[in-house]
């Protein structure tokens, strides 16, 4: 059986699959991944209206790929206080936002308590929010600082208000290319294992994949193959998001970038492989937004939320920094022909707008 004859007969895609999907051109593979991106979701795109702080770039550990963190490259350490961030919530507020997405380095000045302290204060402050927070690398960062289990650390989390894990620190897990680009940090065994913990709590969590770098087709297909296999498990995972790598101000040195067909490939497959993840997650602020509007035609139904201000991708050249408008991103996504859905973190559907 060919692959496209895989595709109709609607069995399980494997390993071998994933990659025969690379070799079918784009308008053949987009209309596979389509037609089930429309079977679930018609022609809604979904996102949400967030703010992401990134509240401390001192960083232990040293990715090539990371911008973001204080080195000679980005000489400009900061940690944010508790005040600092609450009255940037105070402002977002105003604009409505439902989440707010937390993501930093791993800096032991900041620490376990200054971590907990502001999780509680947010919540105290706005029990509306919903808070997402920490990666599975921040959260093995603290448990090996603290010299805690994981289970201590989730569960001193949930105590203090986190809703959701961030998808963020899977890279790639293959242990050769994860080697190379970020030794030292979360393993890819560990970073699974975080999050069965976090789903075995009843919580969801996102997954993503850095990709566009030194990896090849068949890194992206294990990784989504072991994805799928942890979902089968434990089964918490609301998004995959596919983060295509920057290439400013950072240590890894990559001649090849990835052409605009292989990108939406890789949307489009993850559409195709992961059939038990429900949302695939084009997210703007690495693929550009017309790439991730067009990414709405080969798999992807959401495109993450505003933003208000980004500091981890836009450090690396990413064109993220202050955001998207509102109304701008209603009439991106109404003018490419889709629906905007506005929704919130757990992909309840808060406003439609479809006039
Ligand atoms: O894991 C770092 C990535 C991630 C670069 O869960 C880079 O909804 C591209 O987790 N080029 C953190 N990417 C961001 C993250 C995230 C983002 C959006 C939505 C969600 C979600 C999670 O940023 C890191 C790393 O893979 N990153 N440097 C770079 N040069």
């Amino acid at each position: 059986m060919n692959i496209e004859e895989k595709l109709k007969s609607g069995q399980r895609l494997d390993y071998k699959d994933g990659l025969a999907l690379y070799e079918l051109d784009l308008f053949t593979l987009g209309k596979y991944a389509n037609e089930k991106r429309k079977a679930l979701y018609q022609n809604k795109a979904f996102f949400n209206v967030n703010r992401h702080i990134n509240p401390t770039n001192i960083c232990k550990d040293i990715c090539k790929f990371c911008a973001f963190s204080a080195n000679r490259k980005n000489p400009n350490p900061y940690t944010m206080s508790h005040e600092e961030i609450l009255n940037i919530l105070d402002e977002s507020v105003k604009h409505h936002i439902t989440e707010v997405h937390i993501v930093s380095a791993h800096n032991k000045d900041a620490g376990l308590d200054w971590y907990m302290g502001i999780f509680k204060k947010i919540k105290e402050r706005f029990p509306a929010l919903h808070v997402k927070a920490l990666t599975a690398a921040e959260i093995n960062f603290l448990a090996s600082t603290y010299d805690m289990s994981y289970e201590q650390v989730i569960d001193l989390m949930i105590e203090n208000g986190v809703d959701s894990l961030p998808g963020g620190g899977a890279e790639i897990f293959d242990e050769k290319v994860r080697d190379y680009i970020c030794k030292g940090k979360v393993s890819s065994k560990q970073w699974m294992q975080i999050h069965d913990i976090w789903h075995k709590k009843g919580r969801k969590s996102n997954a993503t994949m850095l990709f566009g770098h030194v990896e090849k087709r068949e890194h992206r297909i294990d990784h989504m193959m072991r994805l799928r296999d942890q979902q089968d498990k434990s089964g918490g995972f609301n998004a995959f998001i596919p983060l295509v790598y920057q290439r400013e101000n950072n240590y890894l040195h990559v001649e090849d970038f990835l052409s605009s067909v292989e990108i939406l490939k890789t949307y489009a497959i993850s559409r195709l492989l992961l059939d038990n993840i429900p949302h695939i997650k084009a997210y703007w602020a690495t693929s550009t937004i017309n790439l991730a509007l067009m990414a709405q035609e080969f798999g992807a139904d959401d495109l993450d939320g505003t933003i208000e201000k980004e500091s981890v991708q836009s450090a690396a050249g990413a064109k993220s920094a202050a955001g998207l408008k509102l109304q701008d991103f209603l009439d991106l996504i109404q003018t490419s022909g889709y629906v905007p859905v506005e929704r919130d973190s757990l992909y309840n559907e808060l406003k439609v707008y479809d006039n």
